[in-house]
């Protein structure tokens, strides 16, 4: 046990500095109120202060005790699961009280081996009816990387390349023709057959397996990727991460996946914060998950608190969760910007897209246009496990120079979260079964 002292101006104020510093592992030993500065030694004019010694456990950070805690939040997940889970109407308890209704489905199920053989009902129903969100088309604005000019590109629809490239070999006219009709460009595919026809000799297009491992190849070359959320940060700086992206993409959810993933298994320190305070279900999804791993978490209630808890947080990441934005509440998007200003000069701000991508190409777009305003680098593509297809998707990446980050490949927090692999990504562009079969695991496998 290591013994600290913490100074506030009052207990209350000592004991937030405590629970934000050290956790819910820190103890208060002992308090007393001193005095601080005053003239000359004489105490005339001293400030009043509280002063409190603090017990932090040892840090520990061994292999047992990753497991340990890993192997208790899954337990408590679990739990919750069987006490809280009401799958048919969507209704699952996250807070310790409360029951309440998020996203389109329940959202602890139990995990899946064969995800297709146990899928639960809400979640097939979802398949059958994918998602819309409610995005708006933006209007379209020459900034940074143009999105407008994404969208034409995209947005085509070609009729077919047959007509077109009547000398094409129908190996590659295959492939394309079925990933036209999985919702990618023909400009993009035109690209990509021209390069496989210059790649593949004469011999080698007799087999359909040889093209499309070369395009597997290729899409490999153009997907950019980025799975360090410490990446690009200034020594010395805190990061601080905000996660946007439409309501029941998964925000909260890769939130919890990563924030156990970046403290328990890499022995960050990490604390949640979320801005989304308009439901009081939103606050319980995050907290109940930083409760389960002992993290710091705050709801942005006010900035000038707000600022208050960042002064005072210890850890070196931030993850914030944000509420999902529709273009009927574009001034949310402005409000985002103002809990930007709250963070300080040794802080580093960056935003990730929670993208998912059961979507439609339209609404992708949609969406990276809609959140582009508030400049991410990277995206965090999510329910890959649910999606028919990822080459749009894909495509939409390419188009706007965009990395990506992360893959949340089910809703089993917090395994269900992969790095981004420019492999996986291509493959599963090529060899959309690929999508049935994937799965999380990450601790578990690199533990
Ligand atoms: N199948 C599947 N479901 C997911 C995935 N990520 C999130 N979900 C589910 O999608 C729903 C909405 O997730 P949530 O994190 O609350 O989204 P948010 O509104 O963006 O915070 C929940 O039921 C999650 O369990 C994923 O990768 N695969
Ligand atoms: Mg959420």
């Amino acid at each position: 046990m290591d013994f600290v002292k913490i100074r506030g101006k009052d207990l209350q104020d000592c004991i937030m500095q405590m629970k934000m510093k050290y956790g819910p592992e820190a103890h208060l030993y002992d308090q007393r109120v001193i005095t601080e500065g005053g003239l000359f030694g004489t105490g005339l004019m001293a400030q009043r202060m509280y002063e409190i010694d603090v017990g932090v456990p040892e840090k520990q950070n061994s292999k047992e005790r990753i497991e340990r805690k890993l192997k208790d939040l899954k337990e408590l997940i679990k739990q919750k699961q069987r006490t809280d889970s009401i799958p048919e109407s969507g209704l699952v308890g996250i807070g310790s009280n409360h029951s309440v209704s998020i996203g389109t489905g329940g959202n602890l199920h139990v995990r899946k081996k064969n995800i297709d053989a146990v899928r639960p009902f809400s979640e097939r129903r979802r398949r059958q009816n994918p998602p819309v969100y409610a995005m708006e088309v933006h209007e379209e604005r020459p900034v940074g990387l143009s999105l407008s000019e994404a969208r034409d590109s995209i947005l085509e629809v070609a009729p077919s390349t047959k007509s077109q490239t009547p000398e094409r070999h129908p190996h590659i006219q295959k492939l394309v023709d079925r990933l036209l009709n999985e919702g990618m460009s023909s400009g993009f595919l035109e690209e990509m057959a021209v390069a496989l026809e210059r790649r593949l000799s004469a011999v080698d297009l007799t087999r359909y397996a040889n093209v499309t491992d070369k395009a597997v190849t290729y899409l490999e070359e153009r997907i950019q990727i980025d799975s360090d959320l410490f990446s690009g940060t200034p020594r010395g700086k805190r990061k601080i991460i905000f996660f946007v992206g439409p309501t029941g993409s998964g925000k909260t959810t890769s939130i919890a996946k990563l924030a156990a993933k970046y403290s328990l298994h890499m022995g960050k320190k990490v604390s949640l914060y979320t801005t989304d305070n308009y439901r009081i279900a939103a606050i319980d999804q995050l907290k109940f998950y930083a409760d389960a791993m002992g993290l710091p978490f705050y709801a942005a209630k006010d900035l000038r608190k707000m600022k208050e808890t960042i002064v005072r947080d210890g850890s070196e990441l931030i993850l914030v969760d944000t509420a999902g934005y529709s273009h009927r509440k574009s001034e949310n998007l402005e409000k985002l910007q103002e809990f930007y200003q709250v963070f300080g000069e040794k802080d580093y701000i960056e935003t990730i897209l929670v993208l998912s991508s059961t979507v439609s190409k339209d609404n992708a777009l949609a969406v990276a246009n809609a959140y582009e305003s508030v400049g991410y680098k990277r995206i965090l593509l999510t329910k890959l496990d649910e999606a028919e297809f990822l080459g749009s998707v894909v495509e939409l990446a390419d188009t706007i120079h965009r990395e990506f980050a992360f893959l949340s490949v089910g809703q089993d927090v917090p395994f269900d979260i992969l790095n981004a692999s420019k492999k996986l990504l291509a493959e599963c562009v090529i060899f959309p079964e690929k999508l049935k079969g994937i799965a999380g695991e990450v601790f578990e496998k690199t533990v």
